[in-house]
This record gives C-alpha cells, sequence and structure tokens, in this order.
C-alpha cells in the first residue's frame, strides 16, 4: 500500500492500533481472494481497490472536503444515495465488517448487540476506520433497536441524522417515506450548502440507476452454467460498490462483465458445470466480512446468488427516470426504495417471494440461511423463510454467526454435511 499515514495522522486516527489492521487485512484477502484460481482479469480494478481501501477513496474523499465538499456515511440500502450526491456530497457506506472492531463497540454497548453494529460503533470511537473520522455526518435509520441506539453514541462524536424508516407498506408509510427524504434534502442543502434541483437529483437518479444495472448484468452471469465469477468475488464488488465512485465503479463492473460474457460463449467457468449452486440470505456481509463465502467456495460449492443488502437488495429496482420536478422525483425514490425487503418490516412477504424467485431464476440446488448472531429480525424471520422454503421443496439450512473465526470449523462442518445432502 502507498504510504497514507499523513492523512490517517490528520484524521486524528490511532496510528499504532491502525497498523496492526493493515497487518492482518492483506494476508486475509490473499487467503481468501489471491488464492482462487483462474479469476476473471476485470477482478483486477477490484483488487487494488481492497488493497489500498484506507488509502485510495479516502484520499478522494479528502480532496473533495478541501474543496469545500462534504462526505456522508450511510448504513443501510434505503437511504438514497442520489440526494446526497445531487446536493454535490459523496456518499459513502460505513457498516463495519471486521471482528478487529468488535471489542472497541463493545465498551460502550452491550455484548448480545449485533456484530454489525459493534463493529460500526468501534470502528469510529477507536479511531482506526478513515471512512468514519472523514464523513462530516452519518445518515441513520430505525430500523432495528441497536441501530436506533448507537445513533445516539455516534451522535455525541459526529452529527447524525436519524431518518425514521416506516416498517409497513402501506401507502400512508410510502408518503412517510417521501417526506423522510424531503427533510434528508433539506438537511444535505444545508449542510453542503447547495441546492438541489431537479437537473441534479434527475442526473444522479440516472448516475446511480446505471450503477444497478451494472450490478444485475454482472448478477445475471452467475445464472450459467457454469458459473463465470466465484461469489468470492461478486461480494468483494457489491461491498466496494458501497464506497466507490459511482460512475468509476460502474464502467469497471461492465468491462468485466464484457469478460465474463466471453467467457460464457466459451464455456468456461471457475467452477465445474456441476458444482452444487448456493444461493444466501439473511443479514448483509459488510466488508471485510467473506467468511460464509469462503467456506462454502472453499468446499467446491458455488455461490451464485446473495438475497442480501450485499446483493441484489442493493439493485434490484431502479427508480423512475421521466420525473421533472422534485416532488416527483422524490415520490419515484420513495416508491423504488419501499420495494426492498428488509425484516424490519412487518409483514414481510415479499421477502419470501424474491428468495423463491432467485432460487428459480439462478438455478439453485440449496439456500443457506445466514444471520449475524443477535439480529432478532433475520433470526426470528427464520422460521417463515424455512417454512416457505420447505413447502417448496428447496433444501435450506439456517446458520448463526458472529465475525470471529472461532465457529469456522463448525460452520465448515454443517456446511458440508449440507452439500453432501444435495449430492445425493
Ligand atoms: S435494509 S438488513 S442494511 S437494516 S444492524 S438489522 S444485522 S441487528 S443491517 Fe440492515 Fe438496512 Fe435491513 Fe439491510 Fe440485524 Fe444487525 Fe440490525 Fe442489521
Amino acid at each position: 500500500m502507498a504510504d497514507y499515514r499523513q492523512m490517517w495522522n490528520d484524521l486524528g486516527m490511532d496510528l499504532e492500533k491502525h497498523d496492526l489492521l493493515c497487518e492482518v487485512l492483506p494476508e486475509a484477502f490473499g487467503d481468501v481472494y489471491l488464492s482462487q484460481e483462474n479469476r476473471p482479469e476485470g477482478m483486477d480494478y477490484f483488487n487494488f481497490v481492497v488493497s489500498e481501501i484506507h488509502g485510495v477513496r479516502p484520499s478522494e474523499l479528502v480532496e473533495h472536503q478541501k474543496k469545500g465538499g462534504k462526505v456522508f456515511g450511510t448504513f443501510c440500502v434505503y437511504v438514497p444515495d442520489e440526494v446526497i450526491f445531487a446536493a454535490g456530497g459523496i456518499a459513502t457506506g460505513l457498516c463495519g465488517g471486521s471482528q478487529f472492531w468488535v471489542p472497541g463497540g463493545e465498551k460502550v454497548l452491550p455484548a448480545n448487540t449485533c456484530p454489525l453494529i459493534k463493529a460500526s460503533v468501534g470502528a469510529r470511537l477507536d479511531g482506526t476506520c478513515p471512512f468514519f473520522k472523514i464523513a462530516d455526518m452519518y445518515i441513520g435509520e430505525t430500523t432495528c433497536d441497536g441501530k436506533k441506539k448507537a445513533w445516539e453514541i455516534l451522535n455525541q462524536e459526529v452529527p447524525v441524522h436519524v431518518m425514521d424508516l416506516p416498517q409497513m407498506k402501506r401507502p400512508k408509510d410510502i408518503k412517510a417515506w417521501e417526506d423522510e427524504i424531503k427533510t434528508l434534502l433539506k438537511v444535505v442543502e444545508e449542510t453542503t450548502g447547495k441546492e438541489v434541483t431537479a437537473a441534479t437529483l434527475g442526473e444522479q437518479i440516472k448516475v446511480i440507476n446505471n450503477k444497478r444495472k451494472a450490478l444485475a448484468r454482472l448478477y445475471a452471469t452467475r445464472k450459467n452454467f457454469p458459473v463465470p465469477i466465484s461469489g468470492k468475488d461478486t461480494l468483494v464488488i457489491t461491498q466496494i460498490a458501497f464506497y466507490d465512485d459511482p460512475t468509476r465503479f460502474t464502467d469497471q463492473v461492465n468491462k468485466l462483465c464484457d469478460e465474463l460474457d466471453e467467457r460464457i460463449a466459451a464455456g468456461e467457468g471457475v467452477f465445474p458445470a456441476d458444482a452444487p449452486r448456493i444461493l444466501i440470505t439473511g443479514t448483509p456481509m459488510a466488508i471485510p466480512n467473506w467468511k460464509l463465502h469462503h467456506c462454502i467456495e472453499s468446499l467446491g460449492a458455488a455461490v451464485v446468488v446473495e438475497e442480501l443488502c450485499t446483493g441484489v437488495r442493493y439493485f434490484e429496482n431502479l427508480v423512475d427516470e421521466t420525473g421533472t420536478t422534485i416532488d416527483e422525483q422524490i415520490s419515484a425514490l420513495a416508491d423504488r426504495y419501499m420495494k426492498t425487503n428488509c425484516a424490519c418490516f412487518t409483514p414481510n412477504p415479499g421477502r419470501i417471494e424474491d428468495i423463491l424467485r432467485l432460487a428459480k431464476d439462478y438455478k439453485v440446488d440449496g439456500v443457506i440461511d445466514c444471520n449475524l448472531q443477535f439480529c432478532g429480525l433475520y433470526s426470528t424471520e427464520s422460521h417463515l423463510v424455512q417454512q416457505a422454503l420447505k413447502k417448496a421443496d428447496i433444501p435450506i439450512m439456517h446458520l448463526e454467526t458472529d465475525y470471529s473465526e472461532q465457529d469456522f470449523e463448525q460452520m465448515r462442518t454443517r456446511v458440508e454435511a449440507f452439500l453432501e445432502m444435495l449430492q445425493k
């Protein structure tokens, strides 16, 4: 990695502690990613972005701030990036996916809080992630209890604007989300000092839709036999989507897809055509959480699709681009975002319908429903997910895990048994 110490120092980071993270990350990436065979050449860009994760993009964000720009950190796929970019801001995903940050979060949070929240709070309080330090404002949401309370703690460090996400999908709830987006627009305008116009918002709706289209194209390549790209590679690309420059990212994904199209035409893949095909559903996998994918794929099965926020929930459904006024555009944004099916909604039949549809479209052999420990929403919804899949005669296994490596062998044994069962 190039030398970014001056920047980290200027950001007030804990350099000594951060050095420890810089030591382990490349090794983990090497073990999980670079050890794969026959990877597409188009992965080079994404390898580079991960290898310089705390340097390349953070320096761009700092440059943006030097020119008077503002950076907004987000934690959920319901927060519309379009509005932030339209006001001249930059949105960057902040969810923490490493065990490294968990102890820092546990200093202020109950131990029985989900690791995603503990890691996110720990990354900020410990000063070991430049993204958390750079963001001028965090945008929270009222999705789960743990997050709601975490915003109050983080607000002592950095301004947090919380969007009140309705938890049902009646017309009045969609209207309420529209109002929340309008409030966000005002808050962002006040922070950046730039007005959002129908022209800038329309332009950013197109930019983010193009990113969604590129990801949809990438995922569609995985419907093929043999699958031309690993689940691990697709996961890291999706994780990068949360913080990379959207236009550059879209170009790189499309370039990779051109290569994947050639592979498909030549019948080339990364797993044998008869490798078991797995769909993963459950809680999001924030970077650098690659644990389950690594476990499944090192056992010879292919992860071909994810019903996750770091999966299809991030890019399915486009925003209608025909609105010509800000009100029309915000209504289109509310419609699109409220189509996402998170377990924080009640009832949430759309998620089960999505899983069944994806299982069919990607011709999966089995589903692994995996939630992070202490996520009451997804672990409770798992009952209904398992019921529906059993009814549809689709093999399913439920797993609960955290960010540590302690349960890796146990996870491996269970996944192995599940894969054997699929091959009988
Ligand atoms: S849309 S999944 S990103 S809320 S933090 S709910 S794991 S206990 S992340 Fe999420 Fe938005 Fe929904 Fe997606 Fe559970 Fe942990 Fe809460 Fe979590």
